[in-house]
């Protein structure tokens, strides 16, 4: 693969980390995932500038057909009983999909179809992931370590998150006493 500058591109596929000129970061605390969590006043407790996850991304062509490459990285943790995890969207072009591929750490990938009822897949070192169209997707870092998954998407697929709202996603994933529990939200 080469960059738009035409230098190679490395991605470490132990970590996702990308060594290449142009990389972009986005960085999510604490202070962002405001109604994310069940528990928001533990939330709220905690440092506002803990980050929680943060994505890294090559630059693409801002133009259809072309696709976006990128590494969330997830850190372990809890608020309150319930797993650290991404904020989750659907897709604003609902009918495009995407791919996850898991690097590193132990986690849980929520899938929302519009739909149907939400599942789950295991996200590992190797674990692939097809993201349907017209699906929400969330992941949960269940493991002590980063959770590292590396993504490939539609640049015109763009970020929905507010149509999750207010019941969000259907599954929510709690530490009891030690084990993972997938509990449905709101029973
Ligand atoms: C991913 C996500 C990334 C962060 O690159 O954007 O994991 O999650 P949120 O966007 O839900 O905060 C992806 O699915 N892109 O489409
Ligand atoms: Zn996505």
């Amino acid at each position: 693969m080469t960059a738009s500058s035409g230098l190679p591109v490395r991605v470490d596929l132990l970590t996702g980390h990308f060594d290449a000129i142009n990389v972009q970061h986005k960085s999510t605390c604490m202070r962002d995932l405001q109604g994310v969590f069940s528990d928001d006043a533990a939330r709220k407790a905690l440092p506002e500038d803990f980050e929680v996850y943060h994505v890294e991304m090559l630059a693409s062509p801002q133009q259809e057909g072309e696709l976006h490459t990128g590494t969330t990285h997830l850190m372990p943790g809890k608020v309150a009983d319930e797993f650290f995890m991404t904020r989750g969207h659907f897709h604003q072009r609902r009918e495009q999909a995407e791919f996850y591929f898991g690097l590193r750490g132990e986690g849980i990938l929520l899938l929302q179809p519009e739909n149907a009822p939400a599942y789950t897949e295991q996200v590992f070192a190797g674990s692939v992931h097809h993201i349907p169209s017209f699906t929400a997707h969330r992941l949960v870092n269940t493991g002590h370590d980063v959770l590292s998954a590396l993504a490939v998407w539609p640049v015109i697929a763009g970020h929905d998150y507010q149509s999750l709202q207010p019941d969000g996603f259907r599954i929510r994933v709690f530490d009891r006493d030690g084990k993972v529990s997938l509990e449905v939200a709101g029973v």
